[in-house]
């Protein structure tokens, strides 16, 4: 399967139209798959299933609930709540109508989900109870309506209850779209400013269902399993969509992380296919062997990992512990799929990211965007176009052209090429940090740090941990009148945990007199990094004093 096979499949989106819930949900029913389990849903209480024809009728109820509400085709409509069957319907049901998902990582506390709001344009967002105080009452004029699913009480506009805008005809119902619609919108981080939102269009689906296909390998009957929240790239396009193009079952997951939850979900769903992240892994390690041995993985093929570099020494983990060999792939949320991978049908080489997807072309080039031989460390890109790449950077025309450098698209990411050509990943060329496989922007953590009433000024570095690929440190100068604590200390963590997200937050700070920073003001992270190391600090030429 390659992408010119996957247009036959798919002929609309390259002219005509169509809508990438029609060929992942509703062209199953039709072909008679309708009885086949779509979502098996569990969170140690509950536990739940959902048709193909299930997802359809009630994705088509909310599709036309939001038509009700006055959205329109092309309008932003958020998601933000923990995992649960009415997350994978209303997603469904936004895209369904030709609206553009965007997926908010239940973790964000309000400013960061403000944020997002007002960057996007949002017109509704879908929401629990428990996470409708986190949603901005001021500041968001566009946000015309709050569907709050699960409450209680009588809601008075702009919330209105999910399970009355529910309350519609369930017959089938799609807008058709063109392939270069807009279908979701998920926002990351760079190594400047806030947040920025990633567009992607329907016609990744050509993408996906490659990556399906040759990357995850989905075989008919498959389970499968992606331990990624819908929040992230990894959740929609490897968790959702990828499946379901292939008419494959996803398993869910809510909850917090437990390893023996993990292990027993698999076995308990005889999950075939499982995609998770290094971090999550090397927890699993550390839970000890003796856990796994308690459980059956028998029906498990093959395992996969994205998000961050997969140490060799995970792998062999996976070897001993469940008898699989990790696939380790590469991408971005920019990339909408997967680019380079160990795919099934090339041998695995430990510590790579693999061979690009057969139709990718994929680099090694240096400053001026001249492609570099084998061997040969430099900046990881792509020839554009591919079919998942991002459409647009959200309002933001210049940042999307900041991307690109003499006609390639530059990931960010440094690496290199062996002479059979697999990639090896070596680190961010930016200061982009990848914690737990997530990636946090420095400026955001920076910019909420200097909320605090005691903090100056505050500096934001990734730093190696063996458990979590790196962890997030601030170097802070106090304001007159404070003197660094423990106390101190732990407040601000607890400060940022509150106000942007669990996740975001320092987990150590370090108090100085000073930063080092460019005669500009610009403070130099890489000088904080170099500190923290050890290692020389290089140029320091504009550095102010
Ligand atoms: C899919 C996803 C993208 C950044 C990327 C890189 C890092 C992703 C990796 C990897 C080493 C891998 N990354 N996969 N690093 N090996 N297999 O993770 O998207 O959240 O946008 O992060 O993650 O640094 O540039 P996103």
């Amino acid at each position: 399967m390659n992408f010119v096979e996957a247009e036959k499949v798919f002929p609309w989106v390259k002219e005509g139209k169509g809508n990438i819930v029609y060929e992942a949900i509703d062209r199953h029913v039709e072909s008679g798959a309708g009885d086949t389990v779509a979502l098996y849903y569990s969170d140690g209480e509950r536990e739940e299933s959902l048709t193909f024809a299930e997802i359809q009728s009630k994705s088509s109820q909310f599709a036309r609930g939001l038509l009700q509400l006055g959205i329109q085709q092309g309008d932003r409509v958020f998601l933000f709540m923990p995992r649960s069957p009415d997350l994978y319907i209303a997603l469904i049901g936004i895209i369904r109508m030709g609206a553009i998902a965007g997926p908010l990582f239940e973790a964000f506390m309000e400013s960061a989900v403000r944020d997002r709001l007002q960057d996007s344009g949002a017109r509704a967002i879908v929401t629990t109870p428990s996470l409708l105080t986190r949603i901005p009452q001021s500041d968001l004029p566009e946000l015309a309506h709050v569907i709050v699913a699960g409450a209680k009480e009588e809601l008075a506009a702009p919330l209105h209850a999910f399970e009355q805008v529910m309350k519609q005809p369930d017959d089938p119902f799609i807008q058709e779209v063109s392939g270069e619609d807009g279908l979701y919108l998920h926002y990351t981080s760079g190594s400047t400013g806030k947040p920025k939102g990633v567009l992607h269009a329907h016609a990744g689906l050509l993408h996906q269902y490659v990556s399906g296909a040759v990357v995850y390998d989905f075989r008919p009957g498959d389970k499968y399993w992606c331990t990624a929240d819908p929040g992230w790239i990894t959740g929609t396009s490897a968790g959702i969509f990828a499946p379901w193009l292939h008419g494959v079952s996803i398993v869910v997951r809510g909850g917090r992380f437990r390893s023996e939850d993990w292990y027993a979900t698999i076995e308990k769903y005889g999950v075939t296919v499982w995609f998770s992240a290094p971090t999550a892994f090397r927890m699993l390690m550390a839970a000890g062997d003796d856990v796994p041995k308690q459980f059956d993985f028998s029906k498990l093929r093959h395992v996969l990992s994205a998000g961050e570099p997969l140490n060799p020494e995970v792998i062999r983990w996976g070897e001993q512990v469940l008898q699989r060999r990790i696939h380790d792939n590469w991408w971005m949320t920019e990339t909408g799929s997967t680019i380079c991978a160990n795919r099934p049908d090339i041998p695995v080489r430990l510590g790579s990211m693999g061979k690009p997807l057969p139709g990718i072309h994929l680099a090694i080039v240096d400053s001026k965007g001249n492609e570099l031989p084998p061997n040969t460390m430099g900046d990881l890109a792509i020839l554009p176009p591919w079919p998942a790449m991002m459409r647009a950077i959200w309002g933001n025309e210049e940042k999307y052209q900041s991307y690109f450098r003499n006609g390639w698209y530059i990931s960010g990411d440094s690496a290199y090429r062996d002479e059979d050509g697999y990639f090896w990943f070596q680190g961010r060329i930016d200061d982009v940090i990848n914690t737990s496989g997530e990636r946090i922007g420095p400026f955001e953590v920076e910019s909420k740090l200097v909320e605090h009433p005691a903090v100056a000024e505050a500096g934001v570095i990734g730093i190696p941990d063996p458990m979590r690929g790196e962890i997030i440190k601030a170097f802070v100068t106090l304001r007159q009148g404070y003197s660094p604590s423990e106390e101190l200390a732990v407040q601000i963590k607890q400060f940022v945990k509150e106000k942007l997200a669990a996740h975001a937050a320092p987990r150590e700070i370090e108090f100085r007199s000073g930063l080092p920073k460019t005669r500009s003001g610009k403070i130099m992270r890489r000088v904080l990094k170099a500190w923290e190391l050890g290692l020389p600090t290089g140029d320091l030429s504009t550095l102010e004093e």
